[in-house]
């Protein structure tokens, strides 16, 4: 499975919203506060993102973005297959559920 990073702070809804994403599918991630006193990583984050605002999303070296860029991704069905999850399959219809559309 690939390696999930989050760029974040200890006060951030949209960073929540990204981790419970994230959690719903199963999947772990390491969370990097930089508002933890560590100017490295609030430096570390702004190189590799070009972005200033939490929470910054890495699948492996993939840059997502932030949380409404996690949320479009997922929306079009193309987070799992970047997070290394098995497509969702439909299941099959009965004869029954047939016979009604
Ligand atoms: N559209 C962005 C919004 C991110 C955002 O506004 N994050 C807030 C914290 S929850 C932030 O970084 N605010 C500081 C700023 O705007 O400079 C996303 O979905 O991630």
């Amino acid at each position: 499975m690939p390696k999930v990073v989050i760029y974040s702070t200890a006060i951030c809804p949209y960073c929540v919203r990204a981790k419970q994403l994230l959690t719903r599918k199963g999947v772990e991630y390491e969370e990097l506060y930089i508002d933890g006193g560590d100017r490295k990583l609030m430096r570390e984050m702004l190189e590799r993102s070009q972005r200033r605002t939490v929470p910054q999303i890495f699948i492996d070296d993939y840059h997502v973005g932030g949380y409404d860029d996690l949320a479009e991704l997922n929306a079009f069905g193309k987070l799992d297959p970047l997070l290394g999850l098995a497509p969702h399959e439909e299941p099959e219809m009965t004869q029954e559920e047939d016979d009604i559309t």
